[in-house]
């Protein structure tokens, strides 16, 4: 297949976008043969079935490398708690907040989490995404971690994208073990974790390093489970304060540290070192109404890659637009339109370990976007405007 008259945005490391005019991709089943100008087009990948795209912009399809999206359950009454002056802490410590959440979740079955998931995941495809990540962490038990990590999964049966899920039980204290963290880890978390990755339930580890949820002694315990274990880590760190979470993450080689609203420079220098992925969440600054932004200018210093997610997660994130975390994390954190759409592509791969898709180069998987825009800072300047024409998910248009 051959899709011409297109331009395109490669997102190819150290181009920019990598902008070509008058461009063409030739895909061969699920991958990208070849891109380049059109002009420069081989023979050989002159195909049969053509797509003249009419001059739009092809970008590679974005990817949330951060998401809660299965839940049972929503917090719109905390929503209304908050406007009426209790912070997300007190909230919290109240017994509302993720610890709700886990009883919603807890009481759901199977096929109610995925038809509540289903809507959500929508939402993203309708701005054509092609690869979600999934975290677990509203169960806080054995059976319910396993549990959403299996509808995580049953995404993928339902819609055309694919999910990479996160072990999650790391991220609050529930009830039952209410001030007993440790116990919690040792004796229910570790051993969660153990069960869903029997299962084949498991691509990567979390965790919340935090005041609220755990120490980064804790996360270290967990991580250490995942080392066993072989699976990639990586952290919500540094999101209410500062506990080294980033340093404690990319210390292990980790995949990302996300939030970092209060990451200062020995963690910006650590995830330098490691190569670990910065993810920011701005719908989680929106909405909790932070005013610490991530270091936007330091991690830019000191070539950080800097990846940009929904969090969707009914508390601090009910967002499932990536348009908007993109135009958000340009107005509100200063980053770049070009920043914030390989925050979105080529980083978010990267923040979940994927070498496969996330820019455009032949090898590639076909995931592609297709927009009614001429240009690619417009994909972060509109506000509640989706240009979406066309998406292909494994070479497959839809
Ligand atoms: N940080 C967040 O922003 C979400 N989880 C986390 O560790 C919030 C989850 C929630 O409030 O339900
Ligand atoms: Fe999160």
């Amino acid at each position: 297949m051959l899709l011409r008259n297109l331009r395109l945005a490669t997102m190819v490391q150290g181009r920019g976008y990598g902008l070509i005019d008058a461009g063409a991709v030739a895909i061969d089943g699920a991958h990208i043969r070849w891109a380049g100008a059109e002009t420069d087009l081989p023979a050989e990948y002159r195909a049969q079935q053509e797509h003249d795209l009419g001059g739009r912009l092809v970008t590679p399809a974005p990817i949330d490398c951060h998401t809660h999206i299965v839940h049972g359950g929503n917090r719109a009454g905390e929503f209304e708690m908050r406007l009426e002056g209790a912070s997300y802490e007190t909230v919290a410590r109240a017994g509302g907040g993720i610890v709700s959440t886990v009883t919603a979740t807890r009481a759901a079955q199977e096929d109610e989490l995925l038809a509540s998931a289903l809507p959500r995941v929508d939402a993203l495809l309708a701005e054509g995404v092609a690869t979600i990540e999934v975290k677990s962490g509203y169960g806080l038990d054995i059976e319910t971690e396993a549990r959403m990590l299996r509808v995580a999964r049953r995404i993928a049966d339902h819609r055309p994208l694919r999910v990479r899920t996160s072990f999650l039980g790391a991220h609050a204290v529930p009830a039952e073990y209410a001030g007993r963290a440790d116990a919690y880890i040792d004796d229910l978390c570790i051993p969660a974790l153990r069960a869903a990755h029997a299962e084949g339930l498991v691509d990567a580890v979390d965790g919340f390093c935090e005041g609220i949820a755990f120490q980064p002694d804790q996360i270290a315990r967990v991580f250490d489970i995942a080392a066993e274990l072989g699976l990639p880590v990586k952290l919500h760190a540094e999101q209410l304060s500062n506990l080294g979470g980033a340093a404690l993450v990319a210390g292990r080689g980790g995949l990302s540290a996300d939030h970092i609203e209060y990451l200062d420079s020995a963690g910006v220098d650590a995830l330098a070192r490691a190569g670990t992925v910065a993810v920011v969440l701005p719908g989680a600054f929106y909405t909790l109404r932070e005013t610490q932004k991530p270091p936007i200018e330091a991690l830019r210093a000191a070539g950080v890659p800097m990846a940009v997610a929904s969090d969707c997660n009914p508390g601090s994130s009910p967002l499932t637009s990536l348009l908007l975390a993109m135009n958000m994390a340009c107005t509100l954190f200063r980053m770049t339109p070009e920043e914030a759409l390989a925050g979105i592509t080529r980083h978010a791969a990267r923040a979940l370990g994927l070498e496969d898709c996330g820019w455009i180069a032949p090898g590639l998987r076909a995931d592609l976007a297709v927009w009614d825009v001429a240009h690619p800072a417009e994909l972060a300047y509109r506000i509640g405007f989706n240009p979406l024409h066309s998406r292909l998910f494994g070479g497959k248009i839809y």
